[in-house]
């Protein structure tokens, strides 16, 4: 019988790696490494799943963070350790993706730790595999948390000593004794055999991710000759005869996810907390106030209120079933240095809590004013907190409505309660929540009893000052803009 042997090289490769300007028939990849066979595990199992357009590969830092020249797919490259988070964030962004997190030991088992155990933990539906080649391969030989006891290192030249160094980190048995992943194997590239093993557990852990089975990881030990100064075929024997005692090969988990799903009840976050009836959300009569998505930068000088104007809004939000996301920003002053907060209220979930382009400036002094009110898109709005703006600004593309918030406040009794008029302010020129629930959610945050009939002014005069001087035209504002 006759047979044709046809070598052909994966369609989830690109033709020629036209990122190496000088060698674009080859990797950079020492002769004889393990990265080189993993990528072509890993492409060919991509290709037999027809995901070639639907995957995204995260390259660490190390040997192989140039994984992107060849791979043939969506690609990002995290900073060092940081692999795994990376891909949390893109397969969440992308559920229905291949994601893929592909790390070395120095990368996944020293300064990424943290980050693959929370994945891990957390049974993200990601593929991680772990290239294990006992040793820091990119930086010239350091220790890793792999590396054998005994074996020498450029940072323990004579041998790993336990009593120093520690014993070597055991990653698939440590994360197999998490309650959430759902596969675990460690396959060792040392012959063809255990590569066809190997072979077989890539292509597992990417079919159970696309059966968005959970969080699978495959450890593959992995030769690297040039640091271990050995030949190629030395360094295949060396993962045989030593790494494999002292890493044994193995599944430690195959199972289904046994999380049991929660659902989100259909509650407001007022209902789902049982909040006292003093506190409860009352029910108000459908009014022209709406919740509505909307991003806002309220900023100014720490002690004007700026982040419990935020709060304020991010639980109102909360309490009309809106995502909300709420990010302060501080300095180590607790009276007069600068501090702002960005608050999302959005329908659909928040992918970040930074705001770099508010809808909506709240600028309580002029600092805030100068520094964020380029920032606001065209067509947002910037409610600042003095009686006219400073002759030499200007915001073309904004709506700015200048409103005396400190002097009012200062006239109702306290200057304390500016950030409520500026509250109050924003509620009634956006519309972005019913103005009604403010009372409400600021007696349940603020709890000064004393406060309530100031604050309950402040609010009014601040959708006083909108209702009759903006919408009555008394003041004047730039053209073309408008709610
Ligand atoms: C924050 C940070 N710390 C340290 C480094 C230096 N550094 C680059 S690669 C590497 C280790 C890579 O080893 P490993 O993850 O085992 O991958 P290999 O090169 O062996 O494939 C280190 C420490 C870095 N680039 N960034
Ligand atoms: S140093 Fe080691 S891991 Fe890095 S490319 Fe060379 S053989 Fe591979």
């Amino acid at each position: 019988m006759e047979f044709e042997i046809l070598h052909a090289r994966s369609t989830s490769f690109y033709k020629t790696f036209d990122r190496k300007s000088e060698l674009q028939h080859q990797t950079h990849y020492c002769p004889g490494c393990g990265h080189g066979i993993a990528h072509k595990l890993i492409a060919e199992a991509i290709e037999e799943l027809g995901a070639k357009d639907d995957t995204i590969l995260v390259s660490p830092v190390g040997c192989s963070v140039f994984a992107y020249y060849y791979f043939d797919a969506g690609n990002v490259q995290a900073a060092h350790g940081r692999a795994a988070a990376v891909a949390t964030g893109v397969k969440r962004a992308h559920p229905d993706k291949l994601v893929i997190s592909y790390q070395g030991d120095g990368d996944l088992a020293a300064i990424g730790t943290a980050e693959i155990v929370h994945a891990a933990n957390r049974g993200e539906n990601i593929t991680v595999f772990f290239v294990n080649n006992a040793i820091y391969g990119m930086t010239g030989g350091q220790l890793a948390p792999t590396t054998l006891v005994g074996q020498s290192s450029t940072t323990s030249p004579w041998g790993r000593r336990p009593l120093n160094d520690g014993y070597p980190l055991h990653v698939s048995e440590l994360l197999a004794s998490l309650e959430a992943p759902v596969y675990i194997e460690r396959v060792a590239l040392s012959d063809n055999k255990n590569i066809m093993r190997a072979r077989k557990a890539v292509r597992k852990a990417l079919e159970l991710q696309k059966q968005k089975a959970g969080f699978t990881l495959v450890e593959i030990l992995s030769p690297c000759p040039t640091i271990w100064k050995k030949d190629p075929v030395e360094a295949r024997r060396w993962v045989a005869e030593k790494m494999i005692p002292a890493f044994p090969l193995g599944v430690f988990r195959d199972r289904k996810a046994e999380a049991p799903v929660i659902p989100i009840p259909h509650k407001t976050v007022a209902e789902a907390l049982e909040l006292d009836s003093a506190n409860a959300v009352k029910q108000v009569p459908a009014g022209r106030h709406r919740a509505r998505d909307l991003k806002i930068n309220a900023a100014g000088f720490g002690g004007q209120g700026t982040l419990l104007l935020g709060i304020l809004l991010a639980e109102m939000g909360m309490r009309e079933g809106l995502e909300v996301s709420w990010l302060p920003s501080y300095g180590p002053e607790m009276r007069s240095g600068s501090a702002h907060c960005y608050v999302c209220l959005s329908h659909d979930r928040i992918g970040s809590p930074l705001v770099p382009e508010p809808d909506v400036l709240i600028a309580m002094n002029e600092i805030s004013l100068r520094k964020f009110g380029p920032q606001v898109v065209p067509g947002g709005t910037i409610l600042y907190n003095r009686e006219s703006l400073p002759p030499d600004f200007a915001a073309p593309q904004a709506r700015v409505i200048c409103i005396p918030a400190s002097e009012i406040a200062d006239r109702l009794g306290s200057a304390k309660v500016a950030n409520v008029i500026m509250l109050g302010a924003l509620l009634e020129e956006t519309e972005c929540l019913p103005i009604e629930q403010a009372l409400p959610v600021i007696q349940s945050i603020v709890k000064k009893g004393s406060l309530m009939e100031l604050n309950e002014r402040a609010l009014a005069a601040g959708r006083e000052f909108i209702e009759h001087n903006i919408r009555v035209g008394a003041v004047s504002q730039p053209d073309g803009f408008a709610y």
